[in-house]
């Protein structure tokens, strides 16, 4: 292994690996030849990454993510396209924290120092970035607009603050965000995560729910469908009717979300979120230490725990009444585990009969199950199974009779509304996002807390609201924000009557960072306002953006709330930010995840010493399409290498000058060339990356075989076959295909040439030589397409005129074709 990889870096005739890394990355830098123009000169591009956390140094999945993207870059770029192609770091955040916490090192010094490192590997990975662009999320001249959006939001109401129970994870000690709850889980450290009831800062993203539906249109085919799917579930529209129940000993009725108000005859019982602020104003004296236990008991269990099908369903009796709107019947009210706080109105009506939640809550609890469809699979109250389709509805007063559900939920519903004590309503299971966190490294929430006038915004032109420095302090979790503890930061005065007040001492997720980062890299220096309006019209929507699915229900559902808020205030004149979408796969190796534990983790800085970055680049790109998982154990970045050498010694191998005229030269491998040409510009623009390897390789045998066999390297088709390869290659072995262009005598860079057009004359497909018998005998020979079909070999043979004569007027008994090399005329 170590020795044909020396043979491999050693040989004269091979391009210096390293010497050539070093010799580009600076050149690219010095000429910046990634540097967007903005001037309107070009058509323009946005290609955007998903930009990364500062967690170390890159990793394999960088390695990956960046070569997709920067094969499109570098297309368009040779398009002809003006591309900007920015990047900056995520760099506030707990994965910093808690790294910084582990290390004994304050976040910030953690932070810059990681960034530095990953900038210089970016750099070192030849990724075409303009770097004017660079910015961290953590910069007070970036938070400064963070806080100066919050403060926009607010004003709007979509930026408010209300207790509710929350997630909570007891090992970051902070709340997440429903998002960041996986199977009941924290999304970060993997703990369980509980419930606490605290006071908290929330967006009001459920006010767009509707909108984030219906402009999934807009990304349909931009977007992976399983990304729409995920967020399509995540907002959860159900379509069903709002039903009020009085309650007895109750002035305020109680209010259900039911999707079958049909069903509302079959109400035996009504059952309310045990952690429901409800349920504690309903329960009876009676009851009251029994439902304090019981909620006790709930608060431990996750939201995905309560509602599991397999999860035995428990509740206690409320001790009170509800009155059924439409027969007066007198149903018990319970609390139990299986009915969320956080959906709906927190309340239904159980219709135990056609609900196989309610049917199993009411056997276990013994209360009573009512047929009202009657669907011909038996009584759910013997059977145990709720029917859920459509009957013939029985004890249902106006709905009886009637045998389908569209029209008896369409009936109810106008009787509902009729009486005034219900209407159709639709619900989403789409949440607003809790944005506050007790954790020290984030964007402070530039809010004052005065005793005399409550919530006050920070004035604007007091922004930013700088982090207290808090160095040598613990920053350990502990339940309240660190920056509590910074007590001269915390005592302030109001801004609007003066007095004594403190700061709000929570700090923003940071996905309040990651939602409004793409419109500042259209105007990074932008001292105005959070980016130039005028600058972000110009460039975007992003054209496309490339990462993981993991943000597929935060991130990128997020941003499109941003976008539309943003829209909403005329600072954006567009409803969704990105137009088409990559999540491209994972590096895993032998089969699994890479991982710590497993011990199967691939080094991507030992890969890049040892096959360079050309060889590691291409190897991700051709490994397979972008968007599936990579094996790094079924690849091979060595045999890629030799791939790569062999295509610079094609340039090294070209002795015809700089202007030679290329339809002097070998006419066969002219066609392979263009047809090369013409296929690979397809494949990249419907993104088979993997498949323009392929191309590229199978064009460097060819030409190879022309230097060796034919004319040799004098022929000026080996040279535009070479040209093409160089430029081809650039996309993904940037280094080499610099080494060919200046080998080839060409200026630099490659990256700035033109990418070509193939010459329609050459892409016609070979002819071949069809022979034309007539009872047996040859009378012709043709020259025709190789794909030639029986219908067509008949008209072109018939139609010889030598065919014609030997015909001599007699009828065709029978045509044979063996194709494309022969058709058989029998005449009559
Ligand atoms: C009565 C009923 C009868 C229901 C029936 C269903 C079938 P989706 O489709 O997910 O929106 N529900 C309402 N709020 C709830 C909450 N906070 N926690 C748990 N369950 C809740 O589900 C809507 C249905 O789920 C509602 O319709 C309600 O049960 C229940 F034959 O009402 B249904
Ligand atoms: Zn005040």
């Amino acid at each position: 292994m170590t020795q044909s990889h020396e043979a491999e870096t050693s040989d004269r005739r091979g391009y210096d690996i390293h010497a050539a890394q070093q010799k580009w990355s600076a050149y690219w830098e010095q000429h910046g030849t990634f540097a967007a123009l903005g001037d309107g000169s070009k058509p323009q591009r946005y290609l955007l990454d998903m930009f990364p956390y500062p967690s170390g140094d890159l990793h394999m999945g960088h390695a990956e993510a960046w070569a997709m993207g920067d094969v499109l870059g570098r297309f368009w770029k040779m398009q002809g396209y003006d591309v900007l192609h920015p990047t900056g770091w995520d760099s506030f955040g707990l994965p910093a924290e808690n790294a910084a916490i582990a290390r004994n090192a304050h976040p910030a010094e953690w932070t810059y120092a990681n960034i530095k490192t990953q900038a210089e590997s970016f750099v070192r990975y030849g990724i075409g970035f303009d770097w004017r662009t660079e910015l961290h999320t953590s910069d007070p001249e970036y938070y400064q607009w963070t806080q100066w959006l919050f403060l926009r939001y607010h004003e709007r109401g979509l930026a408010y603050r209300k207790d509710s129970y929350v997630n909570w994870c007891p090992v970051d000690q902070t709340v997440l965000a429903n998002e960041q709850v996986k199977e009941g889980l924290c999304d970060r450290c993997g703990t369980q995560v509980t419930k606490r009831q605290l006071t908290q800062w929330y967006f009001k993203i459920t006010d767009y729910a509707q909108e984030l539906l219906d402009d999934m249109s807009q990304l349909e085919g931009g977007w992976p469908e399983r990304v729409l799917a995920m967020q399509r579930n995540w907002i959860g529209r159900s379509e069903g009717a709002h039903v009020d129940f009085t309650i007895e000993g109750c002035e305020q009725p109680v209010r259900v979300f039911t999707t079958r108000p049909d069903t509302l005859f079959g109400a035996t019982f009504m059952v309310v979120a045990p952690d429901a602020e409800l349920a504690d104003e309903l329960c009876a004296p009676e009851q009251r230490e029994q439902f304090d236990a019981y909620l006790e008991k709930v608060k431990k269990q996750t939201e995905i725990e309560r509602q599991s099908t397999e999860h035995v369903k428990t509740g206690v009796f409320l001790g009170r009444h509800a009155i059924n709107p439409v027969n007066g019947e007198r149903i018990p009210i319970w609390a139990a585990d299986y009915v969320l706080a956080e959906y709906g109105t927190g309340a239904i009506m159980a219709v135990p009969a056609h609900d196989q939640r309610d049917l199993d809550f009411a056997r276990t609890y013994d209360l009573p199950v009512r047929m009202v469809i009657d669907t011909g699979e038996g009584d759910p109250a013997e059977t145990g199974v709720a029917t859920a389709g459509d009957g013939r509805y029985v004890n249902s007063g106006l709905l009886d009779g009637l045998t389908n559900k569209v029209e008896g939920v369409a009936r109810i519903t106008e009787q509902l509304e009729g009486d005034g004590v219900g209407e159709g309503t639709v619900t989403y299971r789409l949440r607003d996002w809790l944005l506050s966190r007790q954790r020290f490294w984030g964007c402070p929430i530039p809010i004052v807390h005065c005793p005399q006038c409550g919530e006050v915004p920070v004035p604007d032109d007091q922004l930013p609201v700088l982090l207290p420095d808090l160095r040598g302090a613990d920053l350990a979790p502990k339940g309240t924000s660190p920056l509590a503890s910074a007590t001269d930061w915390v005592s302030t005065t109001c801004p609007k009557c003066g007095g004594a007040a403190s700061r709000d001492t929570d700090t923003m997720d940071t996905f309040v960072d990651s939602s409004w980062y793409f419109y500042r890299y259209c105007s990074p220096q932008f001292t105005e306002g959070p980016f130039d309006v005028e600058a972000v019209k110009q460039w975007m929507p992003v054209d496309q953006y490339v990462g993981g699915v993991e943000h597929a229900t935060m991130h990128l559902l997020y941003s499109r709330f941003f976008n539309k808020v943003l829209r909403d205030m005329g600072m954006v004149d567009f409803d969704e930010p990105f137009l088409r979408l990559l999540n491209q796969g994972q590096v895993i190796n032998e089969g699994k995840a890479m991982s710590k534990s497993l011990g199967n983790g691939v080094d991507l800085g030992e890969q890049i010493d040892q096959f360079g970055v050309d060889a590691v680049r291409t190897t991700v790109v051709f490994a397979g399409p972008p968007a599936e998982d990579i094996d790094w154990a079924a690849v091979s970045p060595g045999a890629t290498l030799r791939f790569l050498q062999r295509a610079h010694r094609l340039a090294l191998d070209v002795s015809s000058p700089v202007d030679a005229d290329p339809t002097s030269g070998d006419r066969a491998l002219r066609q392979v060339t263009h047809r090369t040409i013409h296929e690979v510009t397809e494949l990249l623009n419907s993104g088979r990356f993997n498949v323009v390897v392929a191309r590229v390789m199978e064009l460097v045998n060819a030409t190879r075989k022309a230097v060796d066999s034919g004319a040799g390297g004098a022929d000026p088709a080996v040279r535009e076959a070479s040209q093409f390869v160089a430029q081809a290659l650039s996309l993904v072995a940037p280094y080499v295909a610099e080494e060919m262009w200046e080998a080839l005598g060409l200026p630099p860079s490659v990256a700035e040439s033109t990418w070509p057009t193939a010459d329609e004359t050459l892409l016609v497909a070979e002819s071949v030589t069809m022979v034309v018998q007539v009872a047996g005998k040859v009378r012709a020979k043709l020259e025709v397409s190789p794909d030639i079909t029986e219908d067509e070999a008949t008209a072109a043979a018939l139609a010889d005129a030598n065919v014609q004569r030997s015909l001599d007027g007699r009828e065709v008994a029978k045509v044979i074709c063996r194709l494309p090399r022969m058709v058989s005329i029998v005449p009559a």
